[in-house]
């Protein structure tokens, strides 16, 4: 059987390799049909149990304030995820639409150009950037202890309930976890690890590779031109973002990715320029999902 398989199903071999031989533990929540009566018998019988795991696809959106692209482009994914059947059969997907809902509520009602979230530092100064208070390099460069600064990394690592609980969503995937895609602007970059230094990742072929496929696939939809390469190498340096510190925790593709436009009106991107950024956006991840399907 296995081996007439191989030849119909190319794919089913790996899958099948896959199947776990669990005891039926009180930790294994896949497990359905578990009663509570079940849960409190310790058995000593071994169940077999048949699963394939899907990766994971993770994706946030509004890490920083004012780029209200980024919440815009998440929203669209879903819409776009829910009538892909192909996308949702192959890969389980996270998304964070803002992960920053203070700071973004602050830049509609009081200030536009807010990046930071709302923490009151002290009498005079609000905010941590959420993009430098994650625990991989936290403190590094490119980051601030003055908590009036706009790049204020916060007392400690982790110390925001809007990164802690960013940690916690991906911890909660992280055996399965294949990419993490924060989503920013602007700059129209696809930008890899490392962010804390310009030192060469040791995965920088296979994420630039992926990454230059995204762009490809963007380029196809309206002709944008997006540059990959790391993001201390072509951006500039700073420690503490979402993206090292998931590449640290194994995630093989972690991604900043920031949209449109280059400059000329930057996070006050006109309105008639919020559809054809989703839509290209879009592309570079239904590529990135495709890609990650055929090599699972
Ligand atoms: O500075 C940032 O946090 C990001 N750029 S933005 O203009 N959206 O603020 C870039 C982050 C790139 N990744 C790391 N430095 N880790
Ligand atoms: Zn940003």
């Amino acid at each position: 059987v296995a081996s007439d398989s191989r030849q119909t199903r190319p794919d089913l071999i790996t899958k099948l390799e896959r199947i776990l031989l669990a005891k039926n533990s009180s930790q294994d929540t896949d497990t359905p049909n578990q009663s509570s009566k079940n849960n409190q018998m310790e058995s000593d019988i071994p169940i077999l149990k048949a699963s394939t795991k899907k990766p994971v696809i993770f994706i946030d959106g509004g890490i920083h304030a004012r780029e209200w692209i980024s919440p815009a482009f998440l929203m669209y994914a879903l819409t776009q995820l829910v009538e892909s059947p192909d996308l949702l059969e192959g890969i389980e997907w996270r998304l964070v639409p803002v992960l920053n809902p203070d700071g973004y509520i602050y830049t509609w009602k009081s200030d536009r150009m807010w990046r930071k979230n709302r923490s009151k530092a002290n009498r005079y100064c609000y905010g941590v950037d959420l993009n430098r208070n994650f625990g991989y390099k936290h403190g590094g460069s490119g980051s601030s202890s003055n908590p009036c600064s706009e790049i204020y990394r916060g007392p400690s690592a982790f110390s925001e309930p809007e990164s802690q609980a960013l940690k916690k969503a991906v911890e909660s995937v992280k055996d399965r976890l294949k990419a993490y895609v924060t989503v920013h602007s602007y700059g129209q970059m696809i930008l890899h690890p490392w962010g804390y230094t310009s030192i060469r990742h040791p995965d920088t072929e296979t994420m630039n590779y992926m990454g230059q496929g995204m762009a490809e696939a963007i380029r196809a939809v309206n002709g944008k031109h997006y540059s990959v390469g790391s993001a201390a190498g072509i951006l500039y340096p700073s420690a503490g973002g979402s993206d090292d510190w998931a590449s640290s925790e194994g995630v093989l593709y972690s991604y900043t990715v920031e949209l449109r436009d280059t400059g000329s009106t930057g996070f006050i991107l006109p309105a008639s320029q919020i559809k054809p950024t989703v839509v290209e956006t879009w592309a570079a991840i239904k590529y990135m999902g495709k890609k990650i399907i055929e090599e699972n």
